[in-house]
């Protein structure tokens, strides 16, 4: 059989299982990442595995999330992970040396490799050919004491690209001309691989906003193959070693195709508050800006920051604009090509390399503002202003915009930045591992509270409805991120107290009176981050059950990891007759392990109603023991 590129990399790391669609299979992984706001919980995951020494081949720990120190919580916090970096082996990339994604693209990842990190953009490196899959930070730490993940088999479907952007279309407009036809939940259970001559001229660089931005359509990842312009950039990284090719055969055989003509795409842009709400820029051309931020993990890159700068030489921008470098070494480089200054004499304020407004740490617009930025989710609140309006585009778009001050669709004759020959390398703040490591003591700042393992699934299991949601729920939804919630990071019981409290200032209160109770949820629950947080404290809580119409993927291993039963409606229109308050019980929970079926009898309106699960005998086990702590 021809074999595609995914399944190539997949059957050379295969440990367990058979390669078939649906199957779980157990891969070797050579990467892990972890940034700060998932790390810590990681880290203290992994220590209660009690393992000695990592099985991976190369771990990075970065410092990119919660950079501002407001408090003494983020510090103390980086200072554990730096010394659990050192202890264990692994890398460590302090605060101010970029955003994960960003600096492991230019620093780390290697063709034909795997990478699983607890940030649900890590597929961002399948534009280099990995199979790179976000993950809750259990799994990370699984994979730190093992060397393995598992996962199902998903589809791989063939995104073949043809053709070449005709004037100011760049690559983010084809990921959102994708979430527009697909959705946000239109990539579960798949990978996407690219191909077709269209890639010749896509840069790494806007490969790496593709693979990225895979985490929107709830994809378990996308792949590029490693071609002449993944060695191109590995050689511009002086990593050309680390290059190789890495191919689908020729007439492979995929599980779906799409075609993408990339001459027929426009400019697009996603409306507030999903990224799938996607219009042509043209349609909403002339909407007033109170704010443009360039930067973020799918576009701060050297290569869009130098467009921008160009688009930007000489003019002023009409509204407030900020920009965000993805690594240190971007903006060192921006400062050497003399951009920088071109930039900031433009009129744009210059944030560190971070994360920083992307997850509501800092530059938060102000009531009702509009915002326009190069971000990958605009989900309502997350920018740490409720009623904010979010817009996600292209950083050409972005700049257009803030030269205009509202919402425009690029002009004129396109500006090429000159193909990038040559960059300052700049990753002298990356902590190497040290040979010797025996006396380290690890530093636990008074924030950082021990791991709670809980108990095993219960037999019966009865409570009060406790919540009723809509579709698409996100994880900021449940555990929402930004300045004043992110330094409770590593504090389950302080961090719980904001559960829901976005959409529901009272659910907090409701679980602990009524010892937790079942949360009932519509298509999709969970989309998003990989934050386990939105399953931890929850538990923490005393939830042991979701009921939904569909989970997200990430979401879904997370509640499993920590003991929760992820539920689905065998009949949707039950979720119409469940209300509020309602008491349930399931009789026979812990049967779940034989069973593809439980019944639910709703006390409080008489009627019972079937509930199915699509999950392997090995998260049934695990489900079982109350979680993966247990379960080892
Ligand atoms: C995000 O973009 O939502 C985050 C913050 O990077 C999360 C991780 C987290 O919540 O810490 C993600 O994407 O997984
Ligand atoms: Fe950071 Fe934003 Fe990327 Fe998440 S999406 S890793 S918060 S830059």
């Amino acid at each position: 059989m021809k074999k595609n590129l995914a399944q190539k990399i997949i059957e050379k790391h295969l440990l367990e299982g058979e390669i078939k669609v649906g199957n779980e299979i157990g891969i070797k992984i050579d990467q892990t990442l972890t940034q700060d706001a998932t790390g810590t919980l990681a880290y203290l995951e992994f220590e209660a595995m009690n393992v000695q020494k990592i099985k991976t081949k190369l771990s990075v720990s970065y410092v990119d999330h919660n950079s501002l120190q407001l408090g003494y919580e983020n510090s103390d916090d980086h200072k554990f992970l730096q010394s659990i970096a050192e202890k264990y082996g692994l890398y460590f990339s302090p605060n101010g040396n970029g955003v994960c994604h960003q600096v492991q693209l230019e620093r780390f990842d290697v063709p034909g490799e795997t990478l699983v990190g607890s940030d649900s953009h890590t597929p961002t490196a399948g534009a280099l050919g990995m199979i790179a899959i976000g993950v809750g930070g259990l799994d990370v730490a699984y994979a730190l004491s093992t060397g393995k993940y598992y996962f199902k088999m998903p589809k791989i479907v063939n995104i073949k690209l043809s053709g070449r952007f005709k004037g100011w279309v760049s690559a983010k407009d084809i990921i959102l001309e994708l979430l527009k036809r697909l959705t946000v939940k239109g990539g579960v259970g798949k990978i996407f691989e690219y191909s077709g001559d269209g890639l010749k001229n896509l840069s790494v660089y806007e490969r790496a906003t593709i693979t990225n931005m895979g985490a929107e359509l709830g994809l378990t990842t996308s792949i590029f193959p490693s071609d002449k312009q993944t060695k191109a950039f590995l050689k511009l990284e002086n990593r050309e070693n680390d290059w190789k090719e890495m191919m689908a055969d020729e007439d492979a055989e995929y599980d779906e195709k799409i075609e993408l003509d990339l001459e027929e795409i426009v400019p697009m842009i996603a409306c507030p508050h999903s990224p799938d709400n996607v219009k042509t820029v043209k349609e909403i051309e002339g909407i007033k800006l109170d704010q443009v931020i360039i930067g973020s993990c799918t576009n701060s890159s050297l290569s869009d920051l130098l467009l921008v700068a160009k688009i930007l030489k000489g003019k002023k921008v009409k509204t407030s604009t900020i920009i965000s470098p993805g690594s240190k070494q971007v903006l060192i480089n921006l400062i050497k090509s003399g951009a920088l200054s071109d930039l900031v004499s433009s009129g744009v304020r210059v944030l560190e390399p971070a994360c920083g407004p992307c997850i509501g740490m800092g530059c938060a617009p102000n009531s009702q503002g509009v915002s326009l930025r190069t971000f990958n989710r605009n989900f309502e609140g997350r920018s740490g202003t409720d009623d904010a309006e979010i817009y996600i585009a292209s950083p050409i778009v972005a700049a257009f915009s803030a030269l205009e001050g509202n919402i425009t669709e690029p002009y004129g004759k396109k500006l090429n930045i000159k193909s990038i020959k040559n960059i300052v390398l700049a990753d002298d703040l990356i902590v190497s591992p040290k040979k010797e490591n025996k006396d380290i003591t690890i530093y636990r700042g008074k924030n950082i509270k021990p791991i709670q393992k809980y108990s095993e699934l219960e037999n019966i299991i009865t409570g009060k409805v406790i919540i009723k949601l809509k579709d698409n729920i996100t994880t900021d939804d449940i555990i929402p991120a930004g300045s004043k919630i992110l330094p409770l990071r590593s504090n389950i019981p302080a961090i719980s107290e904001f559960v829901f409290s976005k959409i529901d200032s009272k659910f907090v209160e409701r679980a602990k009176n009524n010892s937790g109770g079942f949360i009932i949820g519509g298509e999709n629950y969970g989309q998003g981050s990989s934050r386990e947080h939105a399953a931890l404290c929850p538990r923490y809580l005393g939830i042991k059950v979701i009921i939904t119409k569909s989970f997200a993927r990430i979401h879904k291993s997370n509640l499993i990891n920590f003991g929760i039963m992820p539920l689905i409606f065998e009949n949707v229109l039950d979720y119409d007759k469940i209300d509020m308050n309602d008491r349930l019980e399931i009789e026979n929970a812990r049967s779940i392990i034989s069973k593809n079926k439980l019944t639910v009898r709703n006390i409080a309106k008489n009627f019972s109603f079937n509930v199915i699960h699509d999950l392997t005998k090995r998260q049934l086990e695990i489900l079982l023991a109350g979680g993966l702590l247990n379960y080892r």
